[in-house]
C-alpha cells in the first residue's frame, strides 16, 4: 500500500512535467476557483469572451466577485483600463477584455495590482501576414497558413474556426487588435467574391475578441480584377471601382479595419506607374473606405536599382510628400533603412516625417535572424529601436515618441509586426519564437517596456506555474532568462557585427552566411558585395559626407557623431564608413582583430546558450527540452559556418591573420561557397 501510494506520488510529481507541445502558448491552461463575474451593459460579444477567460483562468481569492464596469473617465485613452485586485474599468469592451487578460497574467505571473491606469501607447496594434492564397507564407517558418490553403480556399471547416479562435485569443491576451491576413506582395483574387466569403469567415471568428480584419491590396487590382484599362489614382473609373469594392467588403465585414498597400516597390504595381505619387495613390484608398471609418497603411518600403544608396531612398521619395496624406492615412515604417536586417540604425523618417501618421513596422518573422532555427528573442531590438532618439524635438524625441503621438500630435497610431504565425502544432516554428509574438504583442501596448519584463512574463507564463520546482527561479528563469537577453546580440555578433548587413545567402532564402553572392546579371542592391564593400582598402559602406551622405538623413548631433568614426557607435560603424583594415578601434585593437573577435564571441555565446538549456532539463518537460536542445545545436553549426564563411572571405582582402585568441576555422571557404551555390529544393 505504501509503495503504491509513493508510486502515485511518482506520477504525480512525473505528470507536473508531462510533454508539451507548445501549442498553448503562453495560455496553458491553470486550475481557476470559482469566481463570480459581475458586469455592466448588455452581454456583448467580448464581455462574454471576458467573462469566460475569467471563469477559467481566476486564480485569486476563490467565491471572489470582479466588477467589469464601463466608465467614461477621460484619463483612459483608446482601449485602456484601470485595474483593482477585483476589477477592471475601461471605456470600451475591449477595454474590459484586455483588463482581465492583464489581472489574470499579473495573478499567474505573481505581480502585484494596485488600482494602475494601463494606456495602449497605439491604438491600433496589428499583425501582417505574408500568406498567400495557396496556403504558402512568405518567409514563414512554421508551417502553411492559418488562413489559407490550396484549392479549398472557400470551404471552411470546424477545424480552421478553432485555430482561427485559438489565435484570435493569443493575440488579444497581449492586447494585438487588428490582422492583416494576407500577403503584402497580395495576389489580386483576395477581393474576388470567393475569396471575400472566406475574409468574412475569418473575421466573423476574430470579432469576439477584439481583433479587426484588414486586408493587403494590389495596386492594379482594377486592372487585374476589374477588368479596367488603368489603375491610375486620377482615374474617375479607378476611383469608382475601389469605393465599389470597399462598399462590397464592408456589408460582409461591418468593423472590416482597412487596406495595407505595397507600392511602386520591389516589383510591386503602384502610383508612380502613371506618373503620381505615393500620395495620390494612398488618398484615393483612403477616401474609398473613410465613409466606412477604415485606415489605409501605405508602406514606405520604397528603392529602386538605380540609387546610389538604396538606404536613403524612402526618406528622399516621402519626406516631400509629409503633409500630403489624408488623415485616415498611416505611412508604415520598418525599422531600419534598409530591410529588417539584425541590426541597422533607426529608420531616418522617424522623426523626419511631422505632419502624416507613422507607424512602426518591425519582423517578428526571422527572415534574417536565423528563420525557426536559430533562437532570437527580438525584444531588445525592437526596445532599442523604440529607445533610439532622433534629436527631432530637441533630445528625448525617441522612435516612441515619434510614432505614439507625444511629440506630433497624430490622429491614428499604431504598430505593425510581420508575424511568425503557421499551422505547425507550436505555431512559430521554435518554442522561443512565441516570445517575439508575446514581445510584440506587448511592446505594441506599451512601447516603454523593458525586454527583461517581458522575457521574465512570458518565460513565467510558458514553463512556469503552480507546479514547478522550488528552485525554478534560480535554476530555470535567471539562466533562462539571460540567454534570452542575449540571444540576438549573440546572432549580430557571429552574423554581421560592426554594422555590416545583408550579407546573408540569398541561395538559402536568407539563412547563413553569403558575402560573396553575386550572379552576373543580379542587380547590385540585391548582391551583399554592394552593402559590405569589401577591397584591399577596406570594408564598409561609406555613407559619411563623402559617400552617399545618408548621415545627412539625421539629425544634428547624430549626422555629426555618425559622420565620424571616432564618434560613431561600434555597433554602426561599417554601416556608415569604409575604413582601412588596420582602422584602430576605440578597443585599441585594428578594425580586422575586432571583427574577428565579434565572429567568436558570437560562436561562444551560442555553446553558451547550449550548456545553459542543458542544465535546464530538469525543469523543463521533455518534448519542449529535447526540441530545444536540437534547434541549439543546429544554431552552433550555423554560427560556426558564419564565422569561418566571413572571416575567411574577408581574409582574402584583409590578408591579416586571424588572431590566436580566435577559434580556427575548420570550414574552407571554397566548400562553404560551393554548397551555398548548389541550388536547392
Ligand atoms: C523583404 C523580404 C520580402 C518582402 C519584403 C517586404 O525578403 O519577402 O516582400 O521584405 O517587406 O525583407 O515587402
Amino acid at each position: 500500500m505504501k509503495r503504491f501510494f509513493l508510486f502515485l506520488l511518482f506520477l504525480s510529481a512525473a505528470s507536473s512535467l508531462r510533454a508539451e507541445d507548445g501549442h498553448q502558448l503562453w495560455l496553458r491552461p491553470q486550475r481557476a476557483a470559482p469566481v463570480k463575474v459581475v458586469a455592466t451593459g448588455k452581454n456583448s460579444l467580448l464581455l462574454a469572451t471576458a467573462r469566460q477567460e475569467l471563469q477559467q483562468g481566476w486564480q485569486g481569492k476563490p467565491g471572489a466577485s470582479v466588477a467589469l464596469t464601463l466608465t467614461k473617465d477621460k484619463t483612459i485613452k483608446y482601449d485602456g483600463f484601470r485595474l483593482g485586485p477585483t476589477s477592471v474599468q475601461a471605456a470600451t469592451e475591449a477595454g474590459l477584455l484586455y483588463g482581465v487578460y492583464e489581472l489574470l497574467r499579473r495573478q499567474q505571473t505573481g505581480q502585484p495590482v494596485q488600482n494602475d491606469l494601463l494606456n495602449p501607447s497605439y491604438e491600433h496594434r496589428l499583425l501582417n501576414h505574408w500568406d498567400n492564397p495557396d496556403g504558402s507564407v512568405e518567409r514563414g517558418y512554421a508551417g502553411q497558413s492559418i488562413f489559407w490553403r490550396k484549392d479549398s480556399a472557400l470551404v471552411t471547416t470546424s477545424q480552421d474556426k478553432t485555430r482561427w479562435q485559438e489565435y484570435a485569443r493569443a493575440n488579444a491576451s497581449v492586447g494585438i487588435n487588428g490582422a492583416v491576413i494576407n500577403n503584402v506582395n497580395a495576389a489580386p483574387q483576395i477581393l474576388s467574391a470567393e475569396y471575400l466569403t472566406r475574409v468574412k469567415a475569418i473575421a466573423d471568428v476574430l470579432r469576439p475578441y477584439g481583433v479587426k480584419t484588414y486586408l493587403a491590396v494590389k495596386f492594379s487590382s482594377p486592372v487585374l480584377l476589374g477588368g479596367l484599362k488603368t489603375a491610375d489614382p486620377l482615374d474617375p473609373a479607378v476611383v469608382k471601382w475601389w469605393q465599389g469594392k470597399t462598399k462590397e467588403i464592408y456589408r460582409l465585414v461591418p468593423d472590416f479595419g482597412g487596406f495595407l498597400v505595397k507600392a511602386s516597390s520591389e516589383g510591386q504595381p503602384g502610383p508612380q506607374d502613371y506618373g503620381r505619387t505615393h500620395a495620390d495613390g494612398a488618398n484615393m484608398l483612403a477616401d474609398a473606405v473613410r465613409p466606412h471609418g477604415g485606415l489605409v497603411m501605405w508602406r514606405a518600403f520604397v528603392y529602386s536599382p538605380n540609387d546610389k544608396d538604396r538606404a536613403k531612398q524612402a526618406y528622399n521619395e516621402f519626406v516631400p510628400l509629409d503633409g500630403k496624406f489624408r488623415d485616415n492615412v498611416i505611412v508604415q515604417v520598418k525599422n531600419g533603412p534598409i530591410d529588417f536586417q539584425p541590426r541597422e540604425p533607426f529608420s531616418p523618417l522617424f522623426g523626419a516625417l511631422k505632419k502624416t501618421s507613422v507607424m512602426p513596422e518591425f519582423q517578428i518573422t526571422q527572415e534574417y535572424l536565423g528563420h525557426s532555427i536559430d533562437l532570437a528573442f527580438l525584444a531588445p531590438m525592437w526596445e532599442e529601436c523604440l529607445g533610439s532618439d532622433t534629436h527631432q524635438a530637441g533630445p528625448g524625441s525617441t522612435v516612441a515618441r515619434c510614432t505614439d503621438g507625444s511629440v506630433y500630435p497624430q490622429k491614428h497610431t499604431a504598430m505593425a509586426g510581420v508575424a511568425n504565425v503557421g499551422l505547425d502544432t507550436n505555431w512559430t516554428g521554435h518554442d522561443f519564437a512565441q516570445a517575439n509574438w508575446y514581445a510584440f504583442g506587448r511592446l505594441a501596448w506599451n512601447n516603454q517596456l523593458k525586454s527583461a519584463q517581458i522575457a521574465d512574463e512570458w518565460l513565467k507564463l510558458t514553463f512556469g506555474g503552480p507546479t514547478a520546482a522550488a528552485d525554478w527561479n534560480t535554476q530555470f528563469l535567471t539562466p533562462v532568462k539571460q540567454l534570452m537577453l542575449d540571444s540576438r546580440e549573440a546572432i549580430v555578433n557571429y552574423s554581421m557585427p560592426l554594422g555590416l548587413h545583408h550579407i546573408m545567402s540569398a541561395t538559402r532564402e536568407h539563412y547563413g552566411p553569403g558575402p560573396w553572392w553575386a550572379p552576373p546579371k543580379m542587380r547590385a542592391d540585391w548582391t551583399p558585395r554592394y552593402y559590405h564593400q569589401a577591397d584591399s582598402a577596406g570594408v564598409g559602406f561609406n555613407r559619411t559626407k563623402t559617400g552617399s551622405d545618408a548621415v545627412s538623413q539625421y539629425h544634428e548631433p547624430l549626422a555629426t557623431q555618425f559622420n565620424d568614426p571616432t564618434t560613431c557607435p561600434d555597433e554602426y560603424l561599417l554601416w556608415f564608413h569604409h575604413l582601412p583594415w588596420d582602422f584602430k578601434m576605440k578597443s585599441g585593437n585594428t578594425l580586422w582583430n575586432e571583427l574577428c573577435a565579434h565572429y567568436d564571441k558570437g560562436v561562444q555565446q551560442v555553446r553558451q546558450f547550449q550548456k545553459v538549456w542543458d542544465k535546464a532539463q530538469p525543469y523543463v518537460d521533455a518534448e519542449r527540452f529535447a526540441v530545444v536542445q536540437h534547434k541549439l545545436r543546429s544554431q552552433s553549426g550555423n554560427a560556426v559556418q558564419w564565422k569561418d564563411a566571413c572571416l575567411l572571405y574577408f581574409q582574402q582582402f584583409s590578408r591579416m591573420p586571424i588572431p590566436a585568441d580566435v577559434e580556427p576555422p575548420m570550414n574552407n571557404l571554397d566548400a562553404i561557397i560551393a554548397n551555398d551555390m548548389r541550388p536547392r529544393r
